[in-house]
């Protein structure tokens, strides 16, 4: 019995391997399930022919592409740890992931070769290739010179799959291991829940280093032997022309209210569309309402993290109830969810709390955290979100706010403490807080608000360029405020609350 999460893929393809299972959104290409096939055989016995030890970790930042999909797909193949990163992320940001996670891989974009290889090679990783969105690199070139038969190594479904960076509830990022069985569980659980059905064709516009885009997008098409129509970017006119000709579509927030600016949304543009979804982040009431109104279809909002995969959906099918708006839908099949207050009692159904999760699909732990594990679960073994929520009394879940100090921009996580780390080290400034207040786009906006050293002047402007030289764009903040003093309670604390409430208008129309 090989419980390799690849094996369930490859065994979902259809019998016409000759059929397209993935095309370019602009038509210029088109792969088979053969290609997939063949190309995942043939990287997989590359990272065969490098004799890695088991559960060594393939760390990738490449463009979105097929072959980097491939890549993903040939690395469970292979049997080893697949560690996806963001693009945005510089050198700071993969000098801490690659230092943590000790990967025998690294691929990166050949753009990058010279500085990630420099960081790689000095964290004693020992082989990097490169990996382009015009199917350039070396690892395309080397795994050319390969066989295309391989037989997938055996896994059994508690061994690991893919590490996943994400904060947790506090302090640094931290590696979310998933399994073979975490990652199956769930993908089957969302296949019967979301009805996939012969027929149906995926329109891909996530990028493909996060849950969403990687595993809950792609697992959903390949296990249902969904054609994928392929978008390496998110652009919404170009999403609209290809709903003709696809059936679900899945989205954070941000691409939701980019579809609903566009005139050329209509009734008629959707309709050979059945399922909208969205997650990541809290979808506005007016964006589902609008959407229903403009496009005829109610988008389903599902819950979900890195730590856990999928937690709850509305519902798809008719009878397993509506769709509410404003709410995450029910814990998914399998799932357990209790919502309890802060001495880990359950709560009444309406009643707010923290929400804790169990089931198949929740991570085996933080990579070489044990105590950061220990902490996040309770002592019966719930997974503690830090969500913070309700569950009314036909089950369905609304997420009221979070008890972790984490901002979600356009569907990334940005963690105050981060960039206030890298500010209060600046020149000038003498501490600061970063907040999240709405906007339009991006649901929230990271805001900064720094306390000048005692005789300087910081300038926001100069404090923003030299953010974005050293992290991710989307963690820069759009706007950096100096002030006489933050505003504390009487613990000395900082009343970030209080920040949140004086510039919650900031990006009003
Ligand atoms: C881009 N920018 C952002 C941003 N994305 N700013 C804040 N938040 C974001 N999310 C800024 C850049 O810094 C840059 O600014 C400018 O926008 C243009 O950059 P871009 O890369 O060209 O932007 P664009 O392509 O428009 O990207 C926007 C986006 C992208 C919404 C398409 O952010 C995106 O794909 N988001 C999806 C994230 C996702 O997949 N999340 C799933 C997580 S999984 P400047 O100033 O530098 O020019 C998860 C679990 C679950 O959470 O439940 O699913
Ligand atoms: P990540 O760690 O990137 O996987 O982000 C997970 C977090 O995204 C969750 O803990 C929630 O805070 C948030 N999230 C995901 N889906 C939703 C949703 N539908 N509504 C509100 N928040 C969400």
């Amino acid at each position: 019995m090989n419980d390799n999460l690849f094996v369930a893929l490859r065994d979902a393809f259809p019998a016409d391997l000759d059929a397209t299972a993935i095309e370019a959104a602009d038509a210029s290409a088109f792969y088979t399930w053969r290609d997939l096939d063949r190309a995942t055989a043939m990287i997989a016995n590359l990272l065969a022919s490098l004799e890695l030890p088991a559960g060594s970790r393939v760390a990738v930042q490449t463009e979105k592409s097929v072959e980097a999909l491939m890549l993903y797909l040939a690395v469970l193949r292979a049997g080893l740890v697949y560690l996806p990163l963001n693009t945005a992320y510089q050198a700071a940001e993969i000098e801490y992931f690659i230092g943590d996670a000790e990967p025998a891989v690294v691929v990166c974009a050949s753009r990058n070769f010279g500085w990630i290889s420099r960081i790689a090679f000095k964290a004693g990783t020992r082989n990097v290739f490169t990996l382009d969105d015009d199917r350039g690199g070396t690892l395309l070139q080397r795994a050319a010179q390969m066989s295309d038969a391989h037989a997938p190594a055996v896994r059994r479904a508690d061994d690991l799959a893919a590490i996943l960076y994400t904060s947790g509830t506090t302090g640094r990022s931290k590696g979310a291991m998933l399994s073979h069985g975490n990652l199956l569980s769930n993908a089957l659980t969302l296949k019967a829940y979301w009805g996939w059905r012969p027929g149906d064709v995926l329109i891909h516009a996530l990028p493909i280093f996060h849950v969403h885009g990687l595993f809950v997008a792609s697992h959903g098409a390949l296990l249902n032997a969904s054609k994928m129509i392929w978008f390496s970017r998110f652009d919404a006119r170009a999403v609209i022309a290809r709903l003709p000709d696809a059936t679900i579509f899945m989205g954070v927030p941000t691409l939701y209210v980019r579809l609903l600016a566009e005139p050329a949304l209509t009734r008629d543009a959707c309709r050979h569309m059945r399922l909208f979804i969205s997650g990541s982040a809290p979808l506005l009431i007016e964006t589902f309402d609008a959407f229903r109104e403009r496009s005829g279809h109610t988008i389903l909002e599902r819950y979900g993290m890195s730590e856990t995969s999928m937690l709850t959906s509305n519902p798809c099918a008719a009878e397993d109830g509506e769709r509410r708006g404003g709410t995450v839908g029910r814990p998914l099949p399998g799932v357990g969810l209790r919502v309890c207050d802060e001495q880990g009692r359950p709560v009444r159904s309406g009643e707010i709390g923290g929400i804790e999760v169990k089931g198949p699909n929740v991570f085996k732990g933080y990579w070489r955290r044990p105590e950061k594990t220990a902490e996040e679960f309770t002592t019966d073994l719930w997974f503690k979100t830090g969500d913070v929520g309700t569950q009314d009394a036909d089950g369905y879940v609304t997420i009221v706010g979070r008890s972790k100090d984490l901002i979600i921009s356009g569907g990334y996580n940005v963690y105050p403490a981060e960039i206030e780390g890298f500010l209060n080290e600046m020149p000038g400034v003498a501490e600061s807080a970063v907040i999240g207040v709405p906007h339009p786009d991006f649901g929230e906006a990271v805001v900064a608000v720094v306390v000048a050293r005692p005789g300087a002047t910081p300038e926001a402007d100069t404090l923003i360029e030299a953010l974005k030289a050293k992290i991710a764009n989307f963690k820069v903040p759009k706007r950096v405020f100096v002030a006489a003093e933050l505003p504390r309670n009487a613990m000395g604390k900082v009343q970030k609350n209080v920040l949140r409430e004086q510039h919650r208008a900031l990006f009003d129309a």
